[in-house]
């Protein structure tokens, strides 16, 4: 079943459109900025939230980094695999990612698979979760289950998730 975050919190009712950016120094591609859109119209098609990019990462209400090991927060990345990412509930906004995984971005050109590979899109899904609010969930074909199997991919909203985000928004 899913959960929230204690005292529930979400973003304001009058806020329907929130705004994310990216870390201008990741200097991301086209092609992993496009995963995180399809991660956000998931949650977006099943909500009255949209989603919208813009230029301005200090302003932004979600931000989205990549980086390494101790990066200003307090919850350091420990290399690869392990921790994956994390993202904090709202109001925060702060979406942070480790920079040393071994990230497969779906329709990239790139053949590499290894034991290591982790799914950008299954993490964004749930990381988006958790910066709406959501906790983790108890079923196992949600995308808030807290684990995922090495080289899984795991896009798709779960009756659970739907249900759980329907109730917070
Ligand atoms: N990061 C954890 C997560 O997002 C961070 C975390 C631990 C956390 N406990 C929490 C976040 C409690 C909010 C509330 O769950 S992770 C997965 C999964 C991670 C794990 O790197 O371990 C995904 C990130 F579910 F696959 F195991 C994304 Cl999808
Ligand atoms: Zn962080
Ligand atoms: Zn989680």
């Amino acid at each position: 079943h899913y959960s929230f975050f204690p005292g529930r919190p979400r973003w304001p009712s009058n806020k329907r459109t929130l705004s994310y950016a990216f870390a201008p120094e990741n200097q991301l591609t086209d092609n992993v900025k496009a995963v995180f859109g399809r991660a956000f119209s998931r949650w977006s098609m099943v909500t009255q939230l949209n989603f919208t990019q813009s230029e301005f990462y200090r302003t932004a209400d979600i931000r989205i980094a990549f980086a390494s090991g101790e990066h200003g927060d307090g919850e350091p990345f420990d290399g690869r695999l392990g921790t994956l990412a994390h993202a904090f509930s709202p109001p925060s906004g702060l979406f942070h990612l480790d920079n040393d995984e071994n990230w497969v971005v779906e329709g990239s050109s790139s053949l590499l698979t290894s034991m290591s590979a982790v799914d950008l899109e299954s993490v964004a899904v749930h990381e988006i979760g958790h910066l709406l609010g959501l906790g983790h969930s108890s079923v196992e074909e949600s995308i808030m289950f807290p684990t995922i199997s090495s080289g899984t991919r795991k896009v798709e909203l779960a009756n659970d998730d739907i249900e759980g985000i329907q109730i917070l928004y």
